[in-house]
Parts: structure tokens; sequence; C-alpha cells
């Protein structure tokens, strides 16, 4: 705000949305007023919101900003709302993970590594507000999938793995974006026959699995005089010997990049 010729100070002003922040109110309301130390101008800086949260505490909106700075520091002054923001109904979507994933995936399975064909998403459904929900008994719950990947049907690329929660009654319409969650590059789901795990099938790939071709592991193997080349990610088949299986998966899926 101008003050003078010379002179601008900061007021902090609010508006507000009742739809999500689709449309705002065309009128700003100050929240402070001008206010100039003795040298300068420079209350009501750096505002921040937050929520006041916990079970137990008002739920006030704050907002903190920094007033009359000196030379040794400075004041933190807050203003809240007027009436606490409780009770509410408020489900959320927190968190969504995976089981036993280690950076990829391969549809359909890897025996010889442990990995079988499901994929379990587990997606934590939390209960923010101040009522019991019939989605949660407790106060956080973990749903868990299983996604059945296929070999040579489910693509080979990148997943995203959307989550949502339906509202509760009573749930407001501000209260309803953290019903769903949506992680974006979240699933490398490899190429069959990318054995290095570098995202494609390549000349790299088939020209290791025909060096260490025949190799058998040497726990099981001893006498295999190449044991030592045995690698589990060139055991597509899983047979326990690196076979004619893996190379003729490589070079099928030859050049499939994601
Ligand atoms: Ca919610
Ligand atoms: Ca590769």
């Amino acid at each position: 705000m101008i003050v003078s010729s010379t002179q601008s100070t900061f007021v902090i002003y609010g508006k507000y949305s009742v739809d999500v922040g689709a449309h705002w109110n065309s009128a700003e309301t100050p929240l402070t007023t001008v206010s100039c130390g003795t040298s300068s101008c420079v209350d009501s800086q750096y505002p921040a919101a937050a929520q006041s949260y916990n079970v137990g505490i008002d739920q006030n909106i704050w907002i903190f900003y920094s007033t009359d700075p000196g030379v040794t520091g400075f004041d933190i002054w807050g203003l809240k709302t007027t009436n606490p923001v409780s009770p509410i109904h408020d489900v959320a979507v927190s968190l969504i993970g995976l089981s036993s994933y280690s950076g990829f995936w391969y549809a359909g399975g890897f025996p010889a590594i442990g990995q079988n064909a499901n994929l379990t998403v587990n997606v934590t459904v939390k209960n923010l507000g101040d009522f019991s929900e019939n989605v949660a008994v407790t106060l956080t719950i973990v749903v868990s999938f299983k996604w059945k990947t296929v070999f040579d049907s489910t693509k080979p690329g990148w997943y995203a793995i959307s989550a949502v929660t339906a509202s509760v009654p009573g749930e407001s319409l501000g209260n309803t974006p953290d019903n769903n969650m949506t992680m974006t590059h979240f699933v490398h789901v490899l190429p069959p026959g990318d054995v290095d795990q570098d995202g494609s099938t390549t000349a790299n790939d088939v020209s290791q699995i025909k060096y260490a071709y025949g190799a058998q592991p040497c726990s099981v193997h001893p006498e295999n005089p190449i044991c030592y080349l045995y690698n589990p990610y060139f055991d597509i088949s899983g047979s326990g010997t690196v076979d004619a299986v893996a190379i003729s998966v490589a070079i099928a899926h030859y050049g499939i990049f994601t």
C-alpha cells in the first residue's frame, strides 16, 4: 500500500472462496492496518496461514506475520479466525504405498528373483474430522489392493496410481480435495527381457544372457564350469538355468523402451 510519495507499507488482506478456489470474492478485507515504525514501514510482513490441528485443539485458522523489526530481531504476531473451525467431517487419502516393490516390476512376476505377479498397493485413509465415520473404525485404516500383472499383457511403462475415498456425509466442499491422491510415475513395469533393468530391451540384454547361456547357480551346481556367470535376472523361465527361453523372450521384446 502506498503511504506517501516516498513510503509504502505492507498490509495483509483477506479474501475467500466457497468453491475450493475456483472463484474468489472480489472484495479484499484488510486484516492489518497501515503501520509504520519510527524509521520505516516494515510491519505486517511474510504472512503464513496455518490451521491448528489436533484432537482437542480449536482448529482455528491462524495467520502469523512478522512486525516491529529491530536490530536484534522482530516480533511474530498472529491473527485467528473468530470461531473455531470445528466440529467437522473430513476424511482423506493420506498415503499410497507399495509392498515388496524395489523400483521396478516384471509383468507376470519373476520367480528367480522371488517376484510374483501381484503387486500390492496399500492406501492409507485417515479420519481428520471430529466424528467417527463409516469409512474408518479407527483413526487410520490401510486398505490393500492386489494388482495382478500379466506377462505380455500388462504393457511396459510408467504407471500412475490414484486412490479416492468418497466424501462422508457433512464433509464440506473445502474438505474434499484431499479425498483423492494420484502418484504419477509410481510403478515402472519393465519390458520382458530387460535383464539389466534400464527400462529397455536392447542388444545389451540379449548379449548378457547369451554370454551366460547354460549357467546354473554355484550354490546348487558347483560342478557347472560357468556357474559364476549365473544371474537370477537372466533366468527368466525360473528353471534354474540360463536357457533359451531367456534369449527368445529378450529377442521377442527387442527394441521396447520405457
Ligand atoms: Ca477430506
Ligand atoms: Ca535393458
